[in-house]
């Protein structure tokens, strides 16, 4: 009776690990990739600034960013960027869709993880920390570098000028 009873309860533990497991794999954190992450530099003085990156969904179901949140600033909120009658307005957002096997872009105009009120100054070079957390309850923390962007789009401009230069 003894021996039976045990074995009944072994089978029952490996029955759990093997249903606990898939639920643990496919959570979103490991499920969603945060590649090329950056925070723009801002002028001295600047309290606010966006942090971007593009998530990778390579989970077989959708995913959501839900939260992010970061100890450089004060609040962290979710945004994207709105034409309304010809001006670029930011609104926060609820969430932030993945698509299964698709993925999100943060860019500059657009979607963003909005850094409010900077407790320290955000110089080039400094990495921030972000921490994104999913509609699961999972998150995963990203090294965001702080790039300067207004000298990157300075030097796509020259090299289109140049560019134009070289039909004429
Ligand atoms: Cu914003």
């Amino acid at each position: 009776m003894t021996v039976k009873f045990r074995s009944i309860r072994i089978a029952a533990c490996v029955l759990t690990t093997l249903i606990a497991a898939p639920v643990l794999a496919g959570s979103a954190a490991e499920s969603i990739s945060a590649n090329e992450p950056f925070v723009r530099m801002t002028p001295p003085g600047t309290t606010n600034t966006g942090a971007f990156m593009v998530l990778k969904n390579a989970d077989s179901k959708d995913h959501k960013l839900v939260k992010a949140e970061s100890t450089v600033a004060k609040a962290t909120e979710l945004h994207t960027h709105t034409n309304e009658g010809g001006v670029m307005k930011m609104r926060p957002v609820k969430d932030i869709e993945i698509k299964s096997k698709g993925e999100a872009v943060l860019k500059p105009g657009s979607l963003h993880v909005m850094l409010i009120g900077l407790k320290q100054d955000i110089k080039e070079g400094d990495n921030v920390a972000i921490t994104l957390t999913f509609e699961d309850g999972s998150s995963k923390k990203v090294e965001a570098p702080v790039r300067k962007i207004q000298t990157e789009m300075k030097m796509k401009m020259e090299m289109k000028h140049d560019h134009e230069g070289m039909k004429h």
